[in-house]
């Protein structure tokens, strides 16, 4: 028996949107899979994998999954980043895939076994106005939501990220050579946000989960204005209030408000984390499996997080390949504190490209029963949608400078 790696490959795909996938296989033939899509820098981390971690996985113990994160980690010098993160995270989804295989156990058994039954899971509802967004919150709930993040639009505003004006699902990236570009007005937002969410909570009652994305566009002040102003509307959480790069001012927000903080969809590394954990910064850890280095990274988020009731609610749009999905459920099933797992969802050819065991049903996900990750992707079918530029789109203010996501 030999679990040496005998060939690493990358697939790019384009379903409805671009997905870069890996495929590392043994000398015994077995076959794992990984997901590395960088939304709107696919090809950078698919690079990043062909050209330099393909080469040198070749010969490798598949089995050593913590010894090759670390080499691939430690051992490169050019530590961190979301490009070197999400192509370990891919090599480290598809070696569990493989381990998972070899012994004829699904991962969230080598995890552990399962601490829960099922996977609590979110999605989105958006609608440019109150009754629309009402209509997209109640056509959710019939589907057994229990969770739903709630995006409306903005009087003024001719688009907002996240919000469609037929209530349609939204895709973060649209195709083309270049961004869209919006135009974002924070303070009219501030002004009908609250207000808006309050009617969605008086529509649904008390018993319904509701969440909502600010996508990071909000100064210190402005967050803690927000999440105070939000406390009536009782969230599930509020996420991504202030741009990434500096935690301390979350100190502001938090002396301001006790509305749940979910933060981290960006961050790749535990030591991004380390601070916003250690300072109980935040209440949900949103890294997804994918970005932050794969199932042997996240878990070693989730246990720091654990120690200060940090729980783990890792990010799941449609730029997170159902690869992923299945890793941030085996995760899901087999850690306590583990919290949501977002599930935007997929168009239908999404689903014949990645054939995958993981379920959904009455508002919860489930890995399933398969060994390994429990997803196979059917290269010919991915074979006949090539990469589209795509890319998220840029906002700027009414002045023309460029905001923050
Ligand atoms: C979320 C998000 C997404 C991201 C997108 C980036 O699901 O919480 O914020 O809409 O913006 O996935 O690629
Ligand atoms: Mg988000």
């Amino acid at each position: 028996m030999s679990d040496r790696i005998v060939s690493a490959e990358v697939l790019v795909t384009s379903p409805g949107r671009n997905f870069v996938a890996l495929k590392i296989t043994t000398a015994d033939g077995a076959v794992g899979w990984g997901d590395a899509t960088l939304n709107g820098r696919e090809l950078a981390v698919a690079a990043y994998l062909r050209d330099h971690v393909c080469p040198i996985l070749l010969g490798r113990d598949a089995a050593r999954i913590e010894d090759t994160w670390q080499y691939l980690y430690r051992g490169v010098y050019w530590r961190r980043g979301p490009v070197t993160m999400a192509a370990i995270g891919a090599v480290d989804l598809a070696l569990w895939d493989i381990k998972g295989k070899i012994t004829g156990q699904p991962v969230y058994q080598l995890l552990g076994g399962a601490v829960r039954d099922r996977v609590l899971s979110y999605t989105h509802a958006t609608g440019w106005d109150v009754p629309a967004l009402a209509d997209a919150v109640d056509a959710v709930r019939a589907r057994g939501f229990r969770a739903v993040r709630v995006q409306t639009g903005v009087p003024g505003l001719d688009s907002v990220y996240g919000v469609t004006k037929d209530g349609a699902p939204y895709e973060p990236a649209g195709r083309g050579n270049a961004p869209a570009e919006e135009v974002w007005d924070t303070e009219a937002y501030l002004r009908h946000a609250p207000g808006a969410l309050a009617e969605i909570r008086t529509h649904v009652g008390p018993d319904l989960a509701l969440l909502h994305d600010a996508h990071h566009r909000l100064t210190p002040i402005q967050a803690a204005r927000l999440g105070k102003a939000l406390e009536p509307v009782d969230l599930f959480w509020l996420e991504d209030v202030t741009p990434a790069e500096n935690q301390e001012v979350l100190r502001r927000v938090r002396a301001h408000t006790t509305t749940p903080l979910a933060i981290g969809e960006v961050f790749t590394t535990i030591w991004e984390y380390q601070q916003l954990i250690t300072e109980q910064l935040i209440d949900f850890v949103r890294a997804a499996v994918s970005h932050a280095g794969g199932i042997t990274h996240l878990r070693r988020i989730a246990a720091l997080a654990e120690v200060w009731q940090i729980r783990l609610a890792p990010h799941g749009p449609s730029d997170v390949s159902p690869v992923a999905l299945a890793g941030s459920l085996h995760v899901g099933l087999a850690t306590p504190n583990f919290a949501i797992q977002e599930y935007m969802g997929y168009p239908d050819v999404v689903h014949e490209v990645f054939r995958h065991d993981w379920t959904y049903a009455d508002g919860h996900l489930h890995p399933g029963e398969a060994p390994g990750l429990g997803v196979d992707v059917d290269e010919t079918l991915a074979a006949r949608f090539p990469y589209e530029p795509a890319y998220l789109p840029v906002a700027r203010r009414r002045d023309g400078t460029l905001t923050d996501w």
